[in-house]
């Protein structure tokens, strides 16, 4: 083998690394893993959000913000309550989520909660990445929460690039300031 078909070789499979090394996920922010979770507990407005599922949101002059009241259960447990306004009107969930032995993800496989983890937080606001279903492949979800009814540029900008990396961002949905839905769960 002359020194050619070496240099062919390494051109042909450098880039394929590349792809390979860099699957969207990778790009997300790690900051989930030192969340200190009875700092991130209470009540949450749900003031945008974006999906890979069909008819998730109500029709667009019926669409209000969501809340979510997230409450360290026990260790390594989280109680959940999130409200939407979805086509039956307004619903509410409670979920007790168990945290993954190594991971900093939360799940409920029986109740079709694949992975619940924070994407990024500095307690004011958070990033919320859920994956629903109970057939594979989950629904993907990503809602971003905050602790007042509106939100930082900067913040909403973060949000949209984390919906880029999960190939979220043709679903990205601001939601109207009408928080008759989300004060049904106030605690
Ligand atoms: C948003 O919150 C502020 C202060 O907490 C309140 O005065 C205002 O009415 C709220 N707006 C809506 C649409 O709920
Ligand atoms: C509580 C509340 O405002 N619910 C609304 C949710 O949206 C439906 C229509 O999709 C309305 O009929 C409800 O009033």
């Amino acid at each position: 083998m002359g020194p050619e078909p070496l240099a062919l070789v390494l051109v042909l499979v450098l880039p394929l690394a590349l792809v390979v090394g860099s699957q969207p996920q990778d790009l997300l922010p790690r900051e989930s893993h030192n969340l200190n979770w009875n700092k991130f507990s209470g009540f949450w407005y749900i003031l945008a959000m974006a999906s890979n599922a069909q008819g998730f949101l109500p029709d667009r002059d019926k669409r209000k913000l969501g809340a979510s009241v997230v409450r360290v259960h026990r260790t390594g447990q989280l109680r959940v309550a999130l409200t939407f306004n979805r086509s039956q009107g307004c619903q509410s969930y409670v979920i007790t989520l168990k945290k993954d032995r190594k991971k900093a993800v939360f799940r409920n496989t029986l109740r079709g909660v694949q992975g619940f983890r924070v994407l990024a937080s500095d307690y004011s606001y958070g990033v919320v990445y859920l994956r629903l279903g109970r057939i594979r492949p989950a629904t993907k979800h990503l809602l971003l929460f905050s602790r007042q009814n509106t939100t930082s540029f900067l913040t909403l900008k973060k949000f949209i690039d984390i919906c880029q990396a999960l190939e979220l961002e043709s679903g990205v949905t601001v939601l109207p300031k009408d928080a008759s839905c989300a004060h049904t769960i106030l605690p």
